[in-house]
């Protein structure tokens, strides 16, 4: 990799409660000190700054229906969330809703009175729409071995809702997650995802890959998706724009109107709350924010729970080892080799991890595969190791040991393995 193009990669601000030192690199092959631009700088306030309600004379118009303040208030220190624990309120997990059907573009179709999300929060003049309840029941299971593990299995239900709901509600529970390494994946070339994909599974391998085909709502035409849990989103500029409408109430000239369909009468007309130029420095701050570096990558264990991974074909959607193509002005992330652990591509995991929901070409049970690079930090950055979309993974087994459909035969490898072996690929996970 050419150290040159690195140098403006965010490194400092990522996990930077923690381990302000080593995250440089993807390939983890040299020492660049990272430095930080002056629009990454304000990418990076932009991206923690606390919306209030409006008129205020900085970071105004929050709501008037929001699930949360900041970006950063959900994707804590540019890592992840977590579904809220004992009696807690929603917080960095939200709920999308649809009803049967789809929009116009083809989406989701929304609910009347509350649209395509459910916001807890509202500023005065509007209603709180509800919130949703969660209970876990467990599921107990063992490994040949005799060890034990215990799945947690949610149940969601939408309460204290303002108004009526309609028949045949759908809810997708979603947890933020992290948000580095973005500008890599949004840069690998569409040919690349689509010849990965396997949609009839030819190699009978059991694995179907397919890509997501959204709606770009800028060029008004279908695109490939590559963001958001079930690859539901094009592109970073049209993710960030619909968060910060979606998620904060906040309007940009992507997303102008507010999001408050039930209650649209309650707001005065106004312009637009976020301008180009903020929503701009938002969205190459996602595009450069650098992925943590590997850490012992060459310990014994964690090389052999990196071949143990590939011989379960964990490997077969979580791609090791992926090509960017060329990005005009951003030569950062531009023909690098990276090594995400994702094809980007959605895949059905089975009716346990099934939200019945579908999003654009998504089912309800398929999800994006998860890019497992930097998952090793997340208790360090995040004190918590709550994974899967919807947090309801207590460590990495109880992911892996969620994985069903396509991904049986790999899960059923990796319960196969002696204790031994097991333990070397969840070292090897915490490496990456
Ligand atoms: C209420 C919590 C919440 C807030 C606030 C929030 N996000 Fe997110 N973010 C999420 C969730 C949940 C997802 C996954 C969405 C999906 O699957 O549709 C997500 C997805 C993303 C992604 C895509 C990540 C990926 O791996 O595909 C980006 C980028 C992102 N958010 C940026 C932002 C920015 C920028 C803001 C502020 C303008 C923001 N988010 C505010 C919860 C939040
Ligand atoms: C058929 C494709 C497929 C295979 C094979 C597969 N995975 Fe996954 N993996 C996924 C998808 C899709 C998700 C996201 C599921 C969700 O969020 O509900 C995921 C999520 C994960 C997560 C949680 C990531 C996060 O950020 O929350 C871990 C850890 C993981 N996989 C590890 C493994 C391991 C280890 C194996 C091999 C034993 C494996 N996977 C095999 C597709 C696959
Ligand atoms: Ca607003
Ligand atoms: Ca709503
Ligand atoms: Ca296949």
């Amino acid at each position: 990799m050419n150290s040159t193009k690195k140098e403006t990669l965010v490194s400092r601000h990522i996990w930077k409660a923690f381990i302000p030192l080593v995250l440089f690199c993807f390939s983890c092959s040299d020492t660049t000190t990272p430095s930080v631009t002056e629009e990454n700088d304000e990418g990076d306030v932009a991206f923690e700054a606390k919306f209030v309600t409006a008129p205020a004379s900085v970071n105004s118009g929050i709501g008037p229906l929001y699930n949360n303040i900041s970006c950063a208030s959900c994707h804590t220190s540019d890592g992840r969330g977590t579904p809220p624990r004992n009696g807690e309120e929603l917080s960095s997990m939200l709920f999308r809703l649809s009803i049967p059907g789809t929009s116009p573009e083809g989406g989701p179709n929304p609910v009347p009175g509350y649209g395509g999300q459910l916001h807890p929060r509202s500023t005065y003049g509007c209603s709180s729409e509800g919130t949703v309840r969660i209970n876990y029941s467990e599921i107990q299971g063992a490994f040949p071995d005799g060890e034990t593990y215990s799945l947690r299995q949610p149940t969601y239900t939408l309460i204290n809702n303002y108004t009526t709901l309609p028949a045949g509600v759908m809810l997708s529970p979603r947890v933020a997650p992290p948000v580095f390494g973005l500008g890599l994946l949004e840069a690998i070339p569409e040919n690349v995802l689509t010849a990965n994909a396997d949609e009839t599974d030819a190699n009978k391998d059991g694995i179907s890959g397919r890509p997501n085909y959204v709606f770009d709502v800028v060029n008004k035409r279908t695109a490939i998706g590559r963001f958001g849990l079930k690859s539901n989103m094009p592109n970073l500029r049209q993710q960030n724009a619909g968060a910060y409408n979606g998620d904060m109430g906040i309007t940009t000239s992507v997303f102008p109107d507010e999001n408050s369909v039930g209650q649209i009468q309650a707001i005065p007309a106004h312009p637009i709350e976020v301008d180009d130029k903020t929503l701009d420095a938002v969205v190459h701050y996602t595009r450069t924010l650098a992925v943590p570096a590997r850490r012992n990558s060459t310990d014994e264990t964690v090389k052999r729970g990196k071949q143990l991974f590939i011989e379960a074909n964990c490997s077969g959607c979580h791609t090791p080892t992926l090509t960017t193509g060329s990005v005009a002005d951003v030569p950062e992330i531009s023909n690098q080799t990276i090594h995400p652990y994702t094809d980007l591509l959605l895949h059905d995991l089975g009716d346990g991890l099934s939200d019945g929901r579908p999003d654009f070409l998504a089912t309800g049970n398929e999800w994006r595969t998860s890019p497992l690079w930097g998952i090793g930090l997340t208790e360090l950055v995040n004190g918590h190791s709550n994974f899967l979309h919807d947090g309801r993974a207590r460590n990495y087994i109880e992911a892996i040991m969620w994985h069903g459909g396509e991904a049986t035969n790999a899960r059923d490898n990796f319960k196969k393995m002696p204790k031994g072996d097991r333990d070397a690929v969840v070292v090897f996970l915490r490496s990456l």
